[in-house]
């Protein structure tokens, strides 16, 4: 069983991945209005691990005897900008992520909560994960700016991105 503390917590998380997912998914349909298919498959790949972090934490939830709290989901912008300004917001939402993870690691902790902390470590080490592939596609989009050919390059190697398989529950 988890605290009630920790149990409100996790519904906030669970919140925050539910709007990385929207937020994601908004991302995609931009990407594709702007003529970058490739980006707006790179972003629905990352609607659908997002959907993953969510259903975890939702399993979790369950699994621990809590209760599961989904609260109203803020509505994503509907622009992004450039190439680089929707990586660079990317960026951004996922150190917003980690550190949000971060936070509630520290709540395990003080509450000496070791399932809890065990449950999180695959977080912590998803968040290095995202923070890195988000870094791995700026950096070159950075150097090709406004290039037509260099955008089309990049928008040729984000559409390879395959769907995550990880099954989606913590039994
Ligand atoms: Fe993008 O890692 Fe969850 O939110």
């Amino acid at each position: 069983m988890i605290s009630k503390n920790m149990e409100a917590a996790i519904n906030e998380q669970v919140n925050k991945e539910f709007y990385s997912a929207y937020l994601y998914l908004a991302m995609s349909a931009y990407c594709q209005t702007i003529g970058l298919p490739g980006f707006a498959q790179w972003m629905r790949i990352q609607y659908q691990e997002e959907i993953l972090h969510v259903t975890k934490m939702y399993d979790y939830l369950l699994n621990q005897s809590g209760q599961v709290h989904l609260k109203a989901i803020k509505e994503p912008a509907r622009e992004y900008g450039s190439p680089v300004e929707i990586f660079e917001h990317t960026l951004a939402h996922e150190q917003f992520i980690t550190k949000s993870i971060n936070t509630l690691m520290g709540l395990a902790v003080d509450e000496r909560d070791y399932a809890t902390q065990a449950f999180l470590q695959w977080y912590v080490s998803e968040q290095v994960e995202e923070e890195a592939n988000v870094n791995d596609i700026l950096a070159p989009l950075r150097m090709v700016g406004n290039d037509k050919s260099g955008l089309m390059m990049i928008d040729r190697q984000l559409a390879a991105r395959q769907a995550p398989v990880a099954p989606a529950t913590v039994k």
